[in-house]
């Protein structure tokens, strides 16, 4: 009786080992499968309008490089309407972006664009297309 269950004991742990190692690599396999992360070639980037900790407005990040052709959405986080508009007063001008509201424009020529919010003066942030 107990060299039986000596080899019943043996062979539970074979299958047992069996077991863990023909799911060991399985289960490896399935954790290690990336879930595709955003890729940085995106052809989209956001600019945030925010509040700061004083209150004031603000673009953030306050410089942004973007490839050429790339689309750039601001989106407005604050509680108030803003506007995107560039300093050269002819490149982009968002109008009125209301608060939760965004605007998207697409770089198409290479060059430095500061803009500000007409509403807000000291707005103030440039994109950067190279
Ligand atoms: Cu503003």
């Amino acid at each position: 009786m107990r060299s039986l269950m000596k080899i019943v004991t043996f062979l539970f742990l074979v299958v047992i080992s069996m077991v863990a190692v023909s799911c060991g690599p399985g289960n490896q396999a399935s954790q290690q499968t990336p879930t595709s992360p955003p890729s940085a070639s995106a052809s989209q980037m956001s600019v945030s309008i925010f509040t700061d900790q004083s209150g004031l407005f603000g673009f953030s990040p306050k410089t942004l490089t973007v490839p050429v052709g790339m689309t750039v959405t601001w989106k407005n986080t604050t509680q108030v309407a803003h506007t995107v508009t560039s300093d050269d007063g002819a490149s982009f001008d968002s109008g009125i972006v209301p608060a939760g509201g965004t605007f998207t424009f697409t770089f198409s020529k290479a060059g430095s664009y500061a803009y500000h919010c007409d509403i807000h003066p000291y707005m103030k942030a440039t994109i950067v297309v190279k």
